[in-house]
């Protein structure tokens, strides 16, 4: 890798040196036009076609990636707000597309018509001021419609009421792992600090704050479909960011600090496994994973486990470290009976510690 990387820095000084020769050349040359060094008609024509070409190359390139990226498209979002994130991105995405199909267009199509032709003279053109106000008009109305409906989208989302029957849960991001932390029957978190953090206490929860005697840490995040959940996120150590992708949430987690989201689920891990859109995505990952299990059984090591069930999970995304790409935790969206069935047999801390 380093050999191919030296190669390549050596390749580009060469070229470099090469292009600064022949301008120097040029610069010093008649400049009559017929020096074989100044383009002449022939190469005006030919770089007339090429701008077409590229232009062609280009449409081609978007459409065939619309088309083969398509099937990296998230579901459907399983959160309450999280149309509103999707049609604000649909809308974004399709008016830069029909956008910048026009300039392309304009900036490709006119470079072929009006190609250099000896004897030409281009039009001396100072200004007008009803096309620039034209220009400039149409830019600043759709900008700022799209950055207005940003923000109220943006707001809506982030400036949320709390329900009457919110569920707070603190994400407790360590490097590299995360944790969970129900509030409990009083549904009030208790306080907490680093300092606290000794032996089973690993979240620092302050042993003396009553409010935190009834919490209940957990290795997975269960949520109740339909139901306004509210995370306090908190760091022991350094920036992670939750990323909910299918509840269409991310926030960074931030140490010595806390930073909050809210959404509510409305999908449940059972109906989302359902989908066409998910059973489809279970069967190319079976079929990768078993091309994969061939090569490694041949190679005289154990085959993939199976993986056939689909499940929500709660990933960081920002770099923190040699095992980010492995920081995750499951999340799964239930009813509210199987949840509170759940929470039951999760020990408090009060239990914990006691124990
Ligand atoms: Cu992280």
């Amino acid at each position: 890798m380093t050999v191919f990387l030296v190669l390549i820095v050596i390749i580009l000084f060469a070229v470099a040196i090469w292009q600064m020769n022949k301008i120097y050349a040029l610069s010093k040359g008649n400049s009559s036009g017929e020096s074989g060094e100044v383009a002449n008609g022939k190469d005006n024509r030919i770089n007339a076609k090429l701008m077409v070409m590229f232009m062609v190359f280009l449409y081609f390139l978007m459409f065939y990636c619309f088309w083969h990226y398509s099937k990296f498209y998230l579901p459907e979002a399983s959160s309450a707000h999280g149309s509103k994130y999707d049609n604000l991105m649909f809308i974004s995405i399709a008016l830069i597309m029909v956008v910048q199909i026009i300039t392309q267009f304009l900036l490709h199509f006119f470079a072929y018509k009006y190609n250099g032709k000896k004897g030409q003279r281009a039009l001396f053109y100072a200004d007008n001021d009803k096309l620039e106000f034209i220009w400039t008009i149409i830019p600043v109305i759709v900008l700022a419609g799209l950055i207005i409906y940003g923000l109220f989208t943006w707001s809506d989302i982030m400036n949320f009421d709390e329900d009457e029957d919110a569920l707070v849960v603190e994400l407790y991001a360590q490097r590299f792992n995360w944790k969970a932390r129900y509030a409990g029957e009083d549904n009030i978190l208790g306080d907490a600090n680093v300092r606290f953090i000794e032996g089973i206490n690993q979240l620092g929860i302050d042993p003396s704050d009553l409010d935190g005697q009834d919490d209940v840490v957990t290795q997975e995040l269960h949520l109740p479909v339909g139901r306004q959940v509210i995370f306090k996120l908190r760091s022991q150590d350094v920036l992670h960011s939750a990323y909910m992708p299918h509840f269409r949430a991310q926030m960074n987690v931030v140490p010595g600090m806390i930073t909050q989201f809210s959404f509510t689920p409305t999908v449940t891990t059972e109906e989302i496994r359902k989908t066409d859109y998910m059973q489809d995505k279970m069967r190319t990952i079976q079929e990768i994973r078993k091309e994969k299990s061939k090569k490694l059984v041949a190679a005289g090591e154990p085959a993939l486990d199976d993986y056939d069930e689909f499940d929500y999970y709660l990933l960081c995304n920002k770099i923190c470290g040699e095992s980010h790409y492995n920081m995750q935790m499951k999340i799964i969206v239930e009813s509210q009976e199987d949840y509170e069935k759940w929470i039951k047999t999760q020990k408090t801390f009060e239990a914990s510690v006691a124990q």
